[in-house]
């Protein structure tokens, strides 16, 4: 089977020398340098350009090499009518994890407020939160979700999720719906978002979202930038609704250097390093994909189109 692999990051040659590692019995060949000497049946792609999975009337499944497949259904590239997989990577799952925990940390210790004061040798304590005192909420109970409520968990913060269908969790309180959707903002102290990007999560965090949060709450978003209205984090932040954020996506990346958020010491901004892909981890997962669409079984981590195809709802989800 020939797989064609676009990728646009710096280390696209390691990625491809791991999946050819992990996958000997694949060809994979670099868009666009494709020859006529076999159909192209499978895609292994990162943003692909426009109108390129159109090109393949062969092809019979399209591995992603991320967590987020959102950009496939934007305008131009019509991904076409076979299976979508997207990559669920247990290293990809530790690294979100750990920038959770980390992005928590940051806030409730402070760390940014004594990097300041150090940089006008001020030695001044404040108090802080325990950990058992810290309500968070991660909106998104994936694979990625599910990963960051265990490690706060054992770390003894306080724990629940929100997801858009019921799920239950041992040790996290687990709320879903439009019903239980501003339950669960009334208890989160800090608020997690890992949700994908739909017509139904699109600028999901918003002024009615962070007035619904308890006073001070600090808002992490690692999903994608378009879940965030920045004018309303702004506007929340200014009027102490909110006490900070971290954020790591922005609706438009590289973040522009004009950008106002960048000189807000109430955010802290990392540059889209939540969750890096893992290309030996990565390529192993993908190879198993490709395995299960030759032999005729349904991949792992199949993607629900319906999700990202649905209109817009007036409001998002809430
Ligand atoms: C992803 C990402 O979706 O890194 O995996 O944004």
């Amino acid at each position: 089977m020939r797989v064609v692999f676009y990728c646009p990051w710096a280390n696209a040659e390691t990625w491809l020398s791991e999946l050819r590692a992990c996958a000997p019995e694949f060809t994979f060949v670099a868009w666009p340098e494709l020859d006529d000497s076999a159909p192209i049946e499978a895609a292994v792609v990162w943003r692909p350009p426009a109108g390129m999975l159109r090109q393949l009337p062969n092809l019979r499944v399209v591995c992603v090499m991320g967590a987020g497949v959102d950009y496939l259904f934007g305008p131009g590239i019509e991904p076409p009518d076979v299976p979508i997989v997207r990559l669920v990577d247990p290293v990809m799952t530790e690294r979100m994890a750990s920038y959770v925990l980390a992005a928590i940390l940051y806030h409730q210790r402070q760390l940014g407020r004594y990097r300041a004061q150090q940089a006008q040798r001020v030695w001044r304590q404040s108090m802080h939160k325990d950990t058992s005192e810290v309500r968070v909420g991660i909106m998104g109970l994936g694979a990625m979700g599910r990963a960051s409520a265990a490690l706060l968990g054992a770390v003894g913060y306080d724990v629940a999720g929100w997801s858009r269908r019921p799920t239950s969790l041992a040790g996290v309180r687990c709320y879903a719906g439009r019903d239980q959707w501003r339950p669960f903002l009334a208890r989160s102290d800090v608020l997690v978002c890992l949700l994908p990007l739909t017509p139904a999560t699109r600028g999901i965090l918003s002024r009615a979202t962070f007035d619904a949060l308890p006073e001070g709450a600090v808002v992490i978003n690692a999903a994608r930038g378009e879940h965030l209205i920045e004018a309303d984090l702004i506007a929340a932040l200014d009027a102490g609704r909110l006490a900070g954020a971290v954020l790591d996506v922005f609706s438009i990346e590289p973040l522009p250097e004009d950008h106002p958020l960048w000189r807000d010491p109430r955010v802290l901004i990392t540059p889209h390093v939540a969750s890096l892909s893992n290309p030996a981890s990565g390529a192993a997962q993908i190879a198993a994909a490709l395995r299960a669409i030759r032999a005729g079984r349904a991949p792992a981590h199949l993607v629900d189109r319906d999700d990202y195809l649905q209109a817009a709802p007036r409001e998002a989800s809430v």
